[in-house]
């Protein structure tokens, strides 16, 4: 194998989420004269805080791809994160290697994060060389199939398009019709869980840190101490042989029941039935059709009923490229929406946890021992207090890509922006999932344990998030009037005294205002 310092016809850029097992480096790719680069930078471990387990993610993850590609006999030019020559961010980096490589072209697949392919255009433009854009073996829906898909249609939902997908890969269909006669079985997934609790949930497979791990453990807590959470639950999957058997773990244990309890939240449980494969997928350490077809195969082979499997394949076949192909749609101007000029900045407890709030107390707790909240704790908690309280939207996505191991901004913005804050103005939600504190009651433990009062919307025990939603509703009374589906929310605001929508304003102002002082959520312990 040639040295890293000798001349390099051709780079071909590898980024942290791009670790396809089956990497594909374009047609005409070289082993003796090209060679894959990649490049821990300090830039994308700072540039929002990040939480420390998101860091050893990425860099461990990083590190055992560059080890199966060098066993594979492809040249790997790798900038570790303390290399002295390290300039650290991706433009600055990439130019230290054009120049060191001499490499006379570059090439690269599409970033996850539109900021990163400016970076890599700019340091490309600066030294001359054009960026190629290599195919994308990850992704079921290209960016520009999904562009034509909505070009087609004056509305653009995310219903239709799964229907479409489902018939283009034949998931789950009995020729042109699904099986079952249904294509969506969401009705049947919305079970709680009764006073006794879950009981016992087989958690989802841990893997214990090797000595690459240990290593990026270790420089993580030396060179980003101040960074959010903590290192000493980290058990994530880091290689594709790891994260098949996350896959297999979440089919034989977890997968049979996911659909009845997807909504369901309960305290000590971070992931309930759910598979936690966001991190391995997101990383490409795991093809998404492997997981469609093994829940597919799980039905088949009646391991798994149907609403439950057609509860996960859609969140992937479905969700998960609509999401992206939104991404692309709509970026950059996205990254800007804020349709209900909502200016409350971010309150600390979401990073700290600290407030008497329960239910954000224990889902922040999870996320900083985790850095891992279930779909609902984001959307009905989290995500549900920042749209009710008016946090910029900006702040919240900022705020979640700190936090999540598995956030890469083509997935977490159009989720935060678009879903769970409605910003852009309901172009990928077709109404905000605003809802008041009885919504968690319903579908949590947490209000029994919470000096707070679902049901009481002012006075001292009142729920924030019961008196911010009715307010929520008073203030885009205006806005929202045209939309159908908030009908009946407007009916039942409708129905409250003038002298009750006042107590209610005046509370909810009090509750922003301590939001930004943190006087009225003084932690109770
Ligand atoms: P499961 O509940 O087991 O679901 C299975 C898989 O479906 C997930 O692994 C994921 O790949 C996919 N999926 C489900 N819902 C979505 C969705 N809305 N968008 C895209 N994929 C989906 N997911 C991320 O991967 N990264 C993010 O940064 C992210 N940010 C989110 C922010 C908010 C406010 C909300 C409401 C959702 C966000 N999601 C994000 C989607 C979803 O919540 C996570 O994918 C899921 O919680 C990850 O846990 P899991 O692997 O156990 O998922
Ligand atoms: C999240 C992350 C971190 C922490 N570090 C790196 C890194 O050092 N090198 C890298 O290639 N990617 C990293 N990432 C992911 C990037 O922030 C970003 O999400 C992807 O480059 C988008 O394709
Ligand atoms: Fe959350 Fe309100 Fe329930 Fe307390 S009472 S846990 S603040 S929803």
């Amino acid at each position: 194998m040639a040295s890293t310092t000798d001349k390099v016809r051709r780079l071909v850029i590898v980024l942290g989420d791009q670790l396809d097992p089956e990497a594909d480096f374009g047609d005409d790719f070289d082993r003796d004269r090209d060679a894959v680069l990649m490049m821990e930078v300090r830039e994308e471990a700072t540039y929002v805080p990040q939480h420390k387990i998101r860091l050893a993610l990425f860099f461990s993850a990083m590190r055992h791809y560059r080890d199966r590609l060098e066993k594979k006999g492809l040249r790997v030019l790798y900038s570790e994160l303390t290399d002295r020559n390290n300039r650290g961010s991706f433009d600055a980096e990439l130019g230290r290697w054009i120049n060191k490589t001499r490499a006379k072209s570059l090439a690269v697949r599409r970033p996850g994060d539109y900021r990163v392919l400016e970076k890599l255009e700019a340091a490309a433009d600066k030294a001359g060389l054009e960026l190629e854009r290599l195919p994308d073996p990850h992704f079921l829906c290209t960016v520009d199939e999904f562009a034509d898909h909505a070009a087609e249609r004056k509305t653009l939902l995310m219903e239709r398009f799964y229907r479409w997908m489902r018939k283009r890969y034949d998931v789950l269909m009995d020729d042109d019709q699904p099986v079952g006669g249904r294509w969506n079985f969401d009705a049947d997934n919305r079970k709680s869980f009764g006073k006794d609790g879950p009981g016992k949930i087989k958690a989802p497979r841990s893997f214990r840190p090797d000595d690459i791990t240990k290593d990026v453990l270790a420089m993580v807590a030396a060179e980003f101490p101040d960074s959010p959470g903590t290192l000493e639950h980290f058990d994530y999957p880091v290689t594709h042989e790891q994260a098949r058997q996350a896959l297999k773990d979440f089919i034989k244990h977890r997968l049979a029941n996911f659909g009845d309890y997807q909504d369901a939240m309960a305290t000590g449980y971070p992931y309930l039935y759910h598979s936690r494969l966001s991190c391995v997928m997101n990383l490409r350490m795991l093809h998404p059709m492997d997981a469609i077809r093994a829940a597919e195969d799980a039905w088949r082979n009646g391991d798994a009923d149907l609403a439950t499997v057609e509860g996960f394949i859609r969140q992937i076949l479905g969700w998960r490229e609509y999401i992206r192909g939104v991404y692309w749609l709509k970026m950059p101007d996205y990254l800007d929406g804020n349709a209900l000029d909502a200016d409350v900045p971010a309150p600390d407890f979401l990073w700290t946890g600290e407030t008497d709030m329960n239910c954000v107390h224990q889902s922040v707790e999870q996320l900083k021992d985790h850095a891992y909240a279930h779909h609902i704790q984001r959307l009905m908690v989290l995500g549900l207090f920042c749209l009710v309280a008016g946090v910029r939207p900006r702040e919240v996505h900022d705020w979640h890509m700190s936090m999540y191991a598995d956030a890469i901004d083509w997935v977490s913005l159009p989720n935060v922006l678009g879903m769970s804050q409605y910003a852009d103005g309901g172009f990928l939600a077709t109404k905000p999932y605003c809802a008041s504190g009885n919504y968690i009651n319903k579908m949590s433990d947490y209000c029994s344990g919470c000096r707070y009062n679902p049901k009481k919307t002012v006075g001292d025990d009142a729920c924030p998030f019961t008196t911010l939603y009715w307010d929520f509703l008073s203030r885009n009374r205006q806005r929202l009037a045209n939309n159908h589906r908030m009908g009946l929310q407007f009916k039942n605001l409708d129905r409250k005294s003038d002298a009750d929508r006042r107590a209610i304003r005046e509370q909810a102002q009090a509750i922003k205002e301590g939001l930004a002082t943190r006087a009225y959520f003084a932690a109770s312990g």
